[in-house]
Parts: structure tokens; C-alpha cells; sequence
């Protein structure tokens, strides 16, 4: 007979991204360091008590030899995690090949290489075969863990010939997708060579999820235009089989962060903090390195502000962190040099022997250092030029219930569907807009940032990342459900 304090098993969740959230360091031939890294999925999926999580990804090091790829494995599965072994080969044509020289610019609307027309055409089928090839060996790996009633979650804009190449093997699997970046205009996504095969394999999943309703739209209208599939209210239909498509916002772990503005580390950091910039307001930049985040536009629009409002020059501070990513691609070099020459341009320009009004730093922050500068942050400058969501503006809400200090949100990032009641939104190509809204973020009133706070604060506070996971994987298992009822009819 069942004991009492029996619980109900939990459904296994298996999430396939392309990296594992860890990093992997080879201490010998057999032995590795791992360090969890704590991203925004991590602690959405852990804060989920419904189902038991397990990862299946690339561990983002390259293992050619068996010794090695067994001890990973083993040192991985302490963790809960399962690696996809991609020899470089496979990660340069995949990986910084098709994901992120064609995908990521195109979703972000910055286009396919035009360099030279012929080799990249020659170069992009060769890329498209890599990343066929990665998704199977991603596939081959999910299938050897798979056991009846898993959930498997498919992540991102690596892994969209996945959901295609699972239910290959096993039609009754339930296969989720989710894309984290925006996904496209149907007359962006049309210019892709392979846009049809991608639409199709998407379409294989039983849930395809965005995280705005006009991302969602635009796919659904890309499988109407270029497939001359039925988009209908629920999704997308073919031959009577219908994909769920909806839109699954994320949000963060913002008790995390809460909880962190009590530590004495953090109140430490801020201490420092407000000594070393006593009398000026602090504006506030966090992002990748990237072309997409809109730095140098960003960066621009402050000196355009301190050209047209001189009196504000020794009286504000822009601070800058940017961590460095894609290091070896030149286009990112390229943007880094760029970032570097506007900063030291304007700060030479409005500079003074004691103050600079922009500190520019090139590196990642812990935790604790980001959480205390967000706390101190009068205005924070979101400026992406397109961006799936966005989570710096959720942090920054998060940590700034004291201050109520005020969001500068670009309408092209996904948060402002959410967040822009709160914010003040802006067209980040608008460097003059830019000017004019820091301006009135930092003469603000304090009843006007006490309200648009509230609206964003109670936000970030209740469509958190565990919130958004667990509506997914309900989502999804209930979708299965209705299919099978269909089918039964
Ligand atoms: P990203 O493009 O990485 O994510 P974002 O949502 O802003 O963008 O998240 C970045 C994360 O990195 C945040 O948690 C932030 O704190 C951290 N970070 C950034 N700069 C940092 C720094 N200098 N030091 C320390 N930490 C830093 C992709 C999509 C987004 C989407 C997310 C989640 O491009 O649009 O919001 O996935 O779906």
C-alpha cells in the first residue's frame, strides 16, 4: 500500500540549448572543474518544483580524445547534465558559422553577408549542412535519455532543426521550441536560403513559443507566405495537424536579486559606490558586447545630451560595462574599437582633470557588483537596436525599489511590451530622442518615478522566470492532450 508521505513522481524535463549552463575546465587527462553558471534559465528551471530537470547541450570545450569525454560525462551528470560532444570542425561551420553569422544578424534585422556574393553562398550551404549535422548529433543525444513522458524543451535559434530530427525517431515525444531572440519579419525571414526547411522542422514541434505576440505573428506569417500553410488563432495547420505557436514571455528570478541587496557584500559595494560618485547622477549601461545592444548609439545619444545640456556635465555619470563576446570575430573587434574611440572622443571633449563623464569597462561583473550598481543607478539606458526581451531592464527594476530611479527602454526590445507603461521608450536610431528623454529621466519628478516604478516593479515581480517555465511545460503537456483527443474524434 502507497505511504503516506508518498509524493507524486515528478515529470522529467529534458532542456536541450546549445550550451550547458556550465563552464567546463581539464584539470588532467580524467579529471574537470565544472562551475554552474547561475544564467536566467537556470533559475527558472530550478525554482520549478513540478518536474525534475535535466540539460543536454555542449559543454562550449572541445573533447577529441575518449578518456576525456567519458570523465566529462561523468563529472557533467552530477550536475544533471549531459554533453553533446561537436568536434571544432562542426562548432566553426555551426556554430560561429550559420548560428551566428546568419541566423543571429538576419533575426536581428541586420541582414545576411553581403561580403562576396558567390563564397558566401558556397560557404552558406556548407554552414547549413553543419548545422543539420550538430541538430542530429543534439537529436542522438536526447533520444539515448528519453524515456515515455518526458517533456523535451528545445532552446534557441541553434537548435530549430531539432524538433524535426526528435519526432523523426519518435513521433509521440512532446517537443517544445522556444526562441529567445525576436524572430523576424516573414519578408526578413523569406531572403534565407533555407527558409523553408527551418519553418518546416519548427513546425514538427507541438509548441513553438516567442517571447512577444508579434514575434509569434511574424512566424506564423512567414509558414503562411512561404509554405502556404493556414495560420489560424491557435497556431499553424498542415493536413489537418495543428502547432500550437504562442507567446511565453520571460521574466528573472527578481527574488534573487532582492534577497542580494540585503548581503553585506552588496551593501558594501553600494557604500562604495555612492562615495565615489557623491553629486552626480548615475546612468547605467549593461550589456554583451554586441552589435544588437546599440552601444555606439547609445553612447552617441549621451554626448548629444551634454552638447545640448552643458549645465549637466560635471553632474552626471555614464557607466558602461559591456562584457566582451564573439572575441574572435572581426566584426566584434571591429565594434569594440569602435565603442573604445567614441568614449575616448567624448570624454576628452567634456572631460575635466577630476571627472570623466563616462567609465567604460570591457568585462563581465559578479553578481554582487551588478546588483549594488543597479541599487545606486539613477537612469538605466536600454538602447538595443532589436533584442528578444532583454533582462538587464528586469534586473534593474528588480534592485531599484528604494531608488525608483527611471528605465530608457528601445521599443525594439521585447520588454517593451511589458515594461513600457513604466519606461520612457525610444526609438534608439533617434540619438536627438535619446537626448531629449535622458534629460527628462533625470529632471524627473519624484511622484512621475514612484509610479512608473510601481507599474514596472510589479511586473518584474510577478511574471518571473519560474513563472514563465512552468507556463510553458503546462502549455505544452496540455496541448499534447488536445492533440490526442483530436486525433481520437
Ligand atoms: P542576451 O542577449 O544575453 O540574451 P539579456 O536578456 O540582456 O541578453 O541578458 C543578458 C544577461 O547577461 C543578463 O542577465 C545580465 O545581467 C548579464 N550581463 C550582461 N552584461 C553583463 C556584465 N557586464 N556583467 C555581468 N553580467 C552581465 C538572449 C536574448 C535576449 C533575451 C534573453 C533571454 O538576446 O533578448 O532576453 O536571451 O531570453
Amino acid at each position: 500500500c502507497e505511504k503516506p508521505d508518498a509524493r507524486p513522481l515528478r515529470q522529467r524535463l529534458l532542456v536541450v540549448a546549445n550550451r550547458l549552463p556550465v563552464s567546463a575546465v581539464r584539470k588532467g587527462e580524467d579529471s574537470w572543474s565544472l562551475e554552474m553558471s547561475a544564467g536566467g534559465l537556470v533559475s527558472a528551471l530550478l525554482g520549478v518544483k513540478e518536474f525534475e530537470a535535466r540539460w543536454i547541450g555542449w559543454a562550449g570545450v572541445n573533447v577529441p580524445d575518449e578518456v576525456g569525454q567519458k570523465a566529462l560525462t561523468k563529472a557533467l551528470g552530477e550536475k544533471r547534465c549531459i554533453p553533446v560532444f561537436l568536434d571544432e570542425e562542426i562548432v566553426h561551420r555551426y556554430y560561429n558559422g550559420y548560428c551566428n553569422n546568419i541566423l543571429w544578424p538576419l533575426f536581428h534585422y541586420l541582414g545576411l553577408p553581403q561580403e562576396d556574393r558567390l563564397a558566401t553562398t558556397r560557404s552558406f550551404q556548407s554552414q547549413f549542412e553543419a548545422y543539420k549535422k550538430a541538430n542530429q548529433m543534439f537529436a542522438d543525444v536526447v533520444h539515448q535519455h528519453y524515456e515515455e513522458g518526458d517533456v523535451v524543451w528545445c532552446h534557441d535559434y541553434h537548435l530549430m532543426f531539432l524538433p524535426k530530427c526528435l519526432k523523426e525517431r519518435n513521433n509521440n515525444m512532446k517537443v517544445g521550441w522556444f526562441l529567445h531572440t525576436p524572430f523576424p519579419s516573414s519578408e526578413i525571414h523569406r531572403t534565407l536560403p533555407s527558409r523553408s526547411d527551418l519553418l518546416r522542422s519548427v513546425l514538427a514541434a507541438d509548441l513553438v513559443g516567442f517571447h512577444t505576440y508579434d514575434y509569434a505573428r511574424h512566424f506564423v506569417s512567414a509558414c503562411t507566405r512561404i509554405l502556404g500553410l493556414e495560420g489560424t488563432p491557435e497556431g499553424v495547420e498542415d493536413q489537418g495537424r495543428l502547432t500550437r505557436v504562442a507567446a511565453f514571455p520571460i521574466g528573472i528570478d527578481s527574488d534573487r536579486f532582492i534577497r542580494a541587496l540585503e548581503l553585506p557584500q552588496v551593501q558594501e559595494h553600494i557604500i562604495e559606490l555612492k562615495e565615489r560618485f557623491a553629486g552626480r547622477k548615475v546612468m547605467l549601461g549593461v550589456d554583451r558586447l554586441d552589435m544588437i545592444k546599440g552601444i555606439p548609439q547609445k553612447i552617441l545619444a549621451f554626448e548629444k545630451f551634454l552638447e545640448e545640456y552643458p549645465s549637466w556635465c560635471d553632474k552626471v555619470v555614464l557607466l558602461q560595462i559591456a562584457v566582451p563576446t564573439r572575441t574572435d570575430v572581426p566584426e566584434y573587434q571591429k565594434l569594440t574599437s569602435q565603442v573604445h574611440e567614441i568614449v575616448g572622443r567624448i570624454n576628452g571633449r567634456f572631460g575635466t582633470l577630476t571627472a570623466v563623464p563616462i567609465h567604460h569597462l570591457d568585462r563581465s561583473l559578479d553578481f554582487y557588483a551588478l546588483c549594488a550598481l543597479y541599487a545606486v543607478t539613477d537612469v538605466a539606458l536600454v538602447t538595443s537596436l532589436r533584442d528578444g526581451m532583454n533582462l538587464v531592464s528586469y534586473e534593474f527594476v528588480a534592485c531599484q525599489d528604494l531608488k525608483k530611479g527611471v528605465l530608457i527602454l528601445s521599443e525594439f526590445a521585447g520588454a517593451a511590451q511589458s515594461l513600457g507603461a513604466g519606461a520612457i521608450l525610444v526609438n534608439p536610431w533617434n540619438i536627438t530622442e535619446v537626448a531629449d528623454s535622458i534629460r527628462q529621466a533625470l529632471t524627473m519628478t519624484p511622484e512621475e518615478r514612484e509610479k512608473r516604478h510601481q507599474h514596472n516593479f510589479v511586473h518584474v515581480t510577478t511574471h518571473t522566470a519560474q513563472e514563465w517555465a512552468e507556463t510553458f511545460v503546462s502549455e505544452l503537456n496540455d496541448t499534447v492532450i488536445e492533440a490526442q483527443l483530436r486525433t481520437r474524434q
